[in-house]
């Protein structure tokens, strides 16, 4: 195909739309061009923007694109620190991932979810003796328990709440302006901080986690030099483990608003078959808005589609955009766990936690648990207690990322079923 002009959004710089049409920024504009790609200008800088299940293969593909210098400043210093797996390429890359995919065996997993039933069934006893609670906190807190235990981290029950707040700010900032957004780079450095002395702590034989623990893995992990991580970045790594547990709660509160609204799916989860309640959990990840979208940087001239890619230039996959693309999904605005009973596996048309391979790229490293502990959640929510769900907002916005729904989910009267 001879190499064509690539649809064009005007004006300057369209940053300022992104923050006002959210998750619906890349979605819309492919509406309107009619095009997988377009051309745009954001953070000052020229963009293309893609979605699609053909654009997720193209952006995992790691000849064509790289991390390094992919992630604004804003999102390093709130979300995901600045010398972690996220922005690593090539060999340096695949050894630090192995080092994340170590802890991701089903013997390690399966004893992430006893620690998590133990943690909610302990939590639930104190919400029985509660009139109501919001459960957005209360999940961040069961799993901040659940990830700390599991990851081999100390702590004292008076620094939980705090913790777990701080690490939620990390999850909510990188998008806010202003003091919001200030908050979210203190509490990374805050608990950059409280995770370093862990690790000095580790490394002086002062505490010994666990083996094969996260704490105790990060803290001997050599790099391709034989060298151990600088202290901060073993921080952030054991970070990348702690901040993402804590933010499965996002998708407890969807999962709990599903079963509120969808009764009749609800119905369906109430023989406990585990092909069911994956099928439930799947489609909270596909339909609910979380992660918007992620960038990477041409790494040298390619021809897309027509379309000349030039070396350097900034790539926005849309991953919201791609798990509502109405040509991957019939009725992709409509909450059907069904979908899931039969459906095709990919790994580039279903990727609200990236798309591709777990080594070889940058797939979350994080996904299996992810859905174990979704699947756990889902069954408590869903067959294992009762509650009622007052009166309250619990509309959520799809402009405000990350959104969570407004009311973050009261419940009252808990009790767990026999
Ligand atoms: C990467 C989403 C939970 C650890 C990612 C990426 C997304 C994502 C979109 C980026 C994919 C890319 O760069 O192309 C989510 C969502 C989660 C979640 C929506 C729900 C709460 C987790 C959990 C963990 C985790 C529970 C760890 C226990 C990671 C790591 C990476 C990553 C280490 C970086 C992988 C790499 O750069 O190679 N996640 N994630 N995530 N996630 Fe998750
Ligand atoms: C984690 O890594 O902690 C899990 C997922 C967090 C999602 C937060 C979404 C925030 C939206 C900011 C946009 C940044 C896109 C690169």
């Amino acid at each position: 195909m001879d190499e064509q002009s690539m649809p064009h959004e005007k004006g300057l710089d369209n940053t300022v739309h992104v923050l006002k049409e959210g998750y619906r920024y890349i979605l819309n504009r492919r509406k309107s061009f009619q095009s997988d790609v377009f051309e745009t200008r954001l953070l000052g800088q020229k963009a293309f923007c893609i979605g699609g299940e053909a654009a997720a293969e193209l952006f995992y593909d790691t000849t064509k694109f790289k991390r390094a210098g992919a992630a604004p400043k804003r999102v390093q210093k709130t979300l995901f620190g600045e010398t972690g797996v996220q922005t690593l390429d090539g060999e340096e890359h695949l050894h630090r991932k192995e080092m994340f995919m170590s802890l991701m065996s089903p013997e390690k997993l399966d004893k992430m979810d006893k620690i998590l039933k133990k943690q909610w069934e302990a939590t639930a006893e104190k919400w029985a003796e509660q009139d109501e609670i919001v459960l957005y906190h209360e999940a961040q807190e069961v799993l901040f328990r659940t990830a700390c235990e599991w990851a081999g981290v100390p702590f004292e029950e008076r620094e939980v709440a705090e913790l777990a707040a701080d690490l939620g700010k990390m999850i909510e900032t990188p998008a806010e302006i202003g003091p919001a957004h200030w908050i979210g780079r203190h509490d990374r450095n805050q608990t950059e901080k409280w995770m370093e002395n862990l690790i000095e702590q580790v490394r002086d034989k002062k505490l010994s986690p666990p083996e094969g623990t996260a704490l105790a893995v990060f803290s001997w992990h050599q790099d391709l030099e034989g060298n151990l991580l600088d202290a901060n970045t073993a921080a952030v790594e054991v970070l990348n483990i702690i901040r993402p547990i804590v933010a499965i709660a996002i998708y407890i509160n969807f999962t709990a608003l599903a079963v509120h609204e969808y009764p009749a799916a609800k119905e369906k989860l109430a023989a406990g078959d585990p092909k069911q309640l994956q099928a439930f959990v799947q489609e909270v990840r596909r339909f609910y808005p979380f992660f918007p979208f992620q960038g990477a940087i041409v790494k040298k001239d390619f021809t897309w589609q027509g379309y000349e890619f030039e070396e350097g230039t900034l790539t926005i996959l849309d991953i919201y955009g791609t798990n509502h693309d109405p040509v991957l999904w019939k009725n992709p605005e409509v909450f059907d766990p069904e979908r899931f009973m039969d459906w095709k596996e990919s790994p580039f048309s279903f990727i609200p936690q990236g798309g591709g391979d777990f080594l070889g790229g940058h797939r979350c490293a994080g996904e299996w648990l992810t859905i174990k502990v979704m699947n756990t959640c889902l069954d408590y929510l869903a067959n294992r207690m009762e509650y009622e769900v007052p009166q309250q907002d619990l509309s959520y916005s799809l402009d405000k990322m990350p959104s969570i729904p407004h009311s973050e989910m009261i419940l009252k009267n808990i009790r767990m079923k026999n």
